[in-house]
């Protein structure tokens, strides 16, 4: 089954925290972006993000990988306080292909992605080709504000970091 999952951290040690998720995966990449800084999207009054976008191939169900995700946020002391608000790590299931959840534990795809830069950037990034609903994510990056792709910068590969 092949995901694509979005990462984001904006406290403590927010590559270590990151890296803690591509070595998790890391014999089930099939292809990942580099390490963006982000502002914060949603509440803006908080610490700019990392984030990053893997595309993973997982021999797992969607609650599986989605456990699998908790368990390493987890890992990551992770305190669920406020919506969009600070986080140590964040590990979101944007899509799986030809698969699609509206339950509680599991909305997919992700209901958000196609407003976010910070997601649909490194997306694009990890695949030239990726669509969300039937659209392009080239295309729907032509419809997020300006401003919110602007304050978007890479970093780096995570190796290199
Ligand atoms: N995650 C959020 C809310 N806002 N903003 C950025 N830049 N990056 C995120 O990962 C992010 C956010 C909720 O999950
Ligand atoms: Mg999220
Ligand atoms: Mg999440």
């Amino acid at each position: 089954m092949r995901a694509v999952l979005s990462i984001g951290s904006n406290m403590d040690d927010r590559v270590e925290l990151l890296r803690t998720v591509f070595e998790e995966f890391k014999d089930e990449i099939v292809s990942e972006s580099r390490v963006y800084s982000t502002p914060p999207w949603g509440v803006e009054d908080q610490a700019e993000f990392l984030n990053a976008v893997i595309i993973v191939d997982v021999d797992q169900t969607p609650l599986e990988l989605l456990h699998r995700g908790q368990a390493l946020e987890a890992a990551a002391e992770r305190v669920r306080e406020q919506r969009w608000g600070p986080r140590t790590l964040d590990v979101d299931i944007i899509e799986i292909e030809g698969f699609s959840s509206e339950t509680e534990e599991l909305t997919v795809p992700h209901p958000h992605a196609a407003e976010r830069a910070f997601v649909l950037i490194p997306w694009m990034a990890a695949d030239v080709n990726a669509t969300l609903g039937g659209k392009p994510v080239a295309e729907l990056i032509g419809n997020v504000p300006q401003e919110d792709i602007e304050g978007i910068k890479v970093l780096g590969s995570i190796d290199k970091l």
